[in-house]
């Protein structure tokens, strides 16, 4: 058991947990070096909230906000750029970003597929019905984790047929994305069924919604619950938590794996 972490680095006005703390570059880049000191392996630099209802950001401004951050980070450790937008993954990668964390899986742009296979980056493939406006208008699945399962083969064969080497693919059931706190915490509790699709897991449930919806709290009281959830995510074998509160985390993991030997 011994997950990377994925620090967030939010270089918006409006995410539901820390937005505008570092919509300026110089924040952001500082907050990113100091997720890295804390333990963070990889930075998830994005420039467009996905929460529920938020505001689309256009494709100029979101550039604007990101491109500076990836590149002044990717000098000093690995980044992805967490957009649906084919013109920003391609800026962003052009600056040294390596991995493409696209929340739509290619559904927005679909040659954001051929752009990852002629670049050879990593992807992130995660589950979300429909969009972030619509996505939690009454969420139904058959079985969730069957369904996530299925969407997430279906759209690792897209981008393996659009040239992406399987190797470079990671999947993510997309916690807290079309799904009620059910399903959100029926997924946790049977993530093992999907390490059966042969890729590297990403799980983020950081300060998400559903913590909330188990014991009241605020986002920014969220810290237990954020922590509780990744750790049982990583011991059922996730390979990547993408977390807020990168040093609280690195710090659970070593203990738990301490104790686990
Ligand atoms: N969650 C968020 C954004 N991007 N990417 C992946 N792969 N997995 C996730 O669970 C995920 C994600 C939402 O969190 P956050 O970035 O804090 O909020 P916002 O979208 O409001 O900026």
């Amino acid at each position: 058991m011994n997950p990377k972490l994925m620090g967030v680095v939010n270089v918006t006005p409006d995410s539901f947990s820390d937005g505008g703390r570092y919509l300026d570059a110089d924040a952001a880049v500082r907050h990113g070096e100091k997720l890295v000191r804390d333990g963070a392996a990889i930075l998830d630099v994005g420039g467009e909230s996905t929460r529920p209802g938020a505001v689309e950001v256009d494709e100029a401004e979101e550039l604007r906000r990101v491109e500076p951050v990836v590149r002044a980070l990717a000098g000093q450790t690995t980044v992805s750029i967490d957009t649906s937008k084919l013109a920003v993954a391609e800026a962003a990668l052009d600056a040294g970003a390596s991995i493409v964390n696209d929340v739509t899986a290619f559904k927005h742009d679909p040659e954001m597929a051929g752009l990852c296979a002629e670049r050879g980056v990593g992807v992130v493939l995660m589950h979300m019905p429909g969009n972030p406006r619509t996505m939690q208008d009454d969420p139904r699945y058959g079985d969730v984790v069957d369904d996530v399962k299925a969407f997430l083969a279906e759209r690792m064969e897209l981008a393996v047929g659009e040239g992406v080497e399987e190797e470079q693919i990671w999947l993510d059931p997309g916690i807290g994305f079309g799904k009620t706190l059910e399903h959100n915490l029926e997924l946790l509790r049977r993530l093992r069924e999907l390490r059966e699709l042969g890729r590297p897991l990403v799980v983020g449930t950081s300060r998400k919604s559903f913590i909330g919806k188990v014991d009241g709290s605020d986002v920014e009281d969220r810290i237990g619950g954020s922590i509780a959830s990744s750790v049982l995510a990583a011991a059922e074998g996730v390979d990547v938590l993408r977390v807020h509160d990168v040093a609280e985390m690195a710090q659970a993991l070593a203990v738990t794996s301490a104790v686990l030997g």
